[in-house]
């Protein structure tokens, strides 16, 4: 279909032309973003967007929706499939939306919580006082070993026997290892808790097998769909099991069980249409994330990472826990005498795009934090390489071990433009 765009609102078709010229000539290297394919975008922007179905499959609150439910039934079969559960629900706006209605779902306001520290690498809705999760349960938190900045689960269990939660939550979006899901569930079984682990970082990497699932252990799984997933933005809520291990302790006077609580946690309890453009495209991501050649691009995503954080520490940065084994790398500038603030934003007048980021018991404030994040999933879609991620790590040590100047500035863009040459965006756009 040929774009009216350019006729109908040609100052807005400048600002989209301009991002997508952005997307392609720089190095995108939030960890949390990706490059969808072109078909998950023309069925984002399709007559889809044009529907309301408040409900679910065959129990909507609108007619017209046989299709819809047709289309819903599928996603909802092939997240099932992919993940192993026994039930999801494709609903969810986004992540924040589908934590919360997990927490609205199993909890009751003022329950207790335990998730990690945003401040540690957590998420906001994961009990940060400022946040839904921190203003309507009783949130307390874990964070990591001081020394290591690993996941101390022993020390974590001593907060869940202490505080007793009735939901501890595992999962991060600045943690570079590995997230141990049987010692949490060991956690949560010890104080009757349910476990939610929200892997949204970290979806496309279980998929492909190169992160631990954490389907044999948790009660809840949230995950967004848009990053390592490389699908549109959006979420789901799997569950491994639909029996609601701790119906007689919390639910005691329902015939619910956990799927009946998540699913009316989302409508009627917080959302009301879906998106169902969103829910489509979300199936095809779920397709293409199926196909053989998707474990592959896990695989390359933590090698990528892996030479990326080697060409960093031969080149004297700090590196969060001295490494990475998934998607993203934590680097601690301290040593460098640059804030965080700083680095993102001499990376980005150079065309590398990435994120500052507080790093464990950071001493300065997190809107100029020690540290930066960065990680490989939008790189290695473009088919980015090992040796080439060790040129970026290059690049990067460049642009902050030395004085910036017009000449540094212009031989880092020729880099780049190599690069980005190399491996075009979006060709057919
Ligand atoms: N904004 C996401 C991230 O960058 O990790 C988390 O929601």
């Amino acid at each position: 279909m040929k774009s009216s765009l350019p006729q109908n609102d040609p100052e807005l078709d400048y600002w989209l032309k301009k991002e997508l010229e952005r997307q392609r000539d720089s190095l995108e290297m939030i960890p949390s973003e990706n490059f969808t394919s072109l078909a998950v975008m023309e069925v984002l922007g399709s007559i889809l967007t044009n529907k309301y179905s408040e409900g679910y499959p065959g129990k909507r609150y609108y007619g017209g929706n046989k299709y819809i439910d047709e289309i819903e039934n599928l996603t909802r079969e092939r997240a099932k499939k992919l993940f192993g559960v026994e039930h999801a629900n494709v609903q969810p706006y986004s992540g924040s939306p589908a934590n919360q209605a997990v927490m609205f779902g199993l909890l009751n306001p003022g329950d207790t919580i335990l998730g990690m520290e945003l401040a540690q690498g957590g998420h906001l809705t994961h009990g940060y006082k400022f946040s839904f999760s921190g203003r309507y349960y009783r949130a307390v938190n874990y964070g990591v070993d001081k020394e290591t900045h690993l996941l101390d689960y022993e020390a974590i269990r001593e907060i869940a026997l202490k505080e007793k939660p009735k939901l501890i939550i595992c999962g991060a979006t600045a943690y570079p290892r590995i997230i141990d899901f049987a010692a949490f569930r060991k956690i949560a079984d010890e104080v009757q808790a349910y476990l939610l682990a929200d892997i949204s970082h970290i979806a496309g990497l279980v998929v492909a097998g190169v992160h631990p699932s954490p389907v044999p252990y948790a009660d809840v799984i949230t995950t967004t769909t848009h990053k390592t997933l490389r699908g549109p933005r959006g979420a789901m809520i799997l569950l491994p099991n639909v029996i609601d291990r701790w119906h007689d302790l919390y639910h005691p006077n329902g015939k619910k069980n956990l799927a009946e609580l998540i699913d009316s946690a989302i409508i009627p309890g917080l959302q009301g249409g879906p998106h169902n453009h969103q829910t489509a495209a979300i199936a095809l991501a779920l397709k293409e994330a199926a196909e053989v050649n998707f474990t592959a691009y896990g695989k390359a995503i933590v090698a990528n990472s892996q030479a990326l954080a080697k060409t960093l520490i031969a080149n004297g940065f700090s590196l969060i826990t001295g490494g990475t084994d998934n998607h993203l790398i934590l680097i601690d500038l301290s040593q460098q005498g640059i804030s965080g603030k700083q680095a993102e934003i001499l990376l980005d007048n150079v065309g590398i795009t990435v994120n500052k980021n507080l790093v464990p018991y950071d001493q300065r404030p997190p809107l100029d934090p020690s540290g930066i994040r960065l990680g490989t999933p939008a790189l290695t879609t473009r088919g980015f390489s090992t040796d080439d991620m060790r040129e970026v790590g290059e690049i990067i040590a460049k642009v902050l071990l030395q004085p910036v100047n017009q000449t540094v500035i212009n031989q880092v863009q020729h880099r780049i433009k190599a690069l980005t040459n190399k491996y075009p965006l979006y060709p057919e756009l």
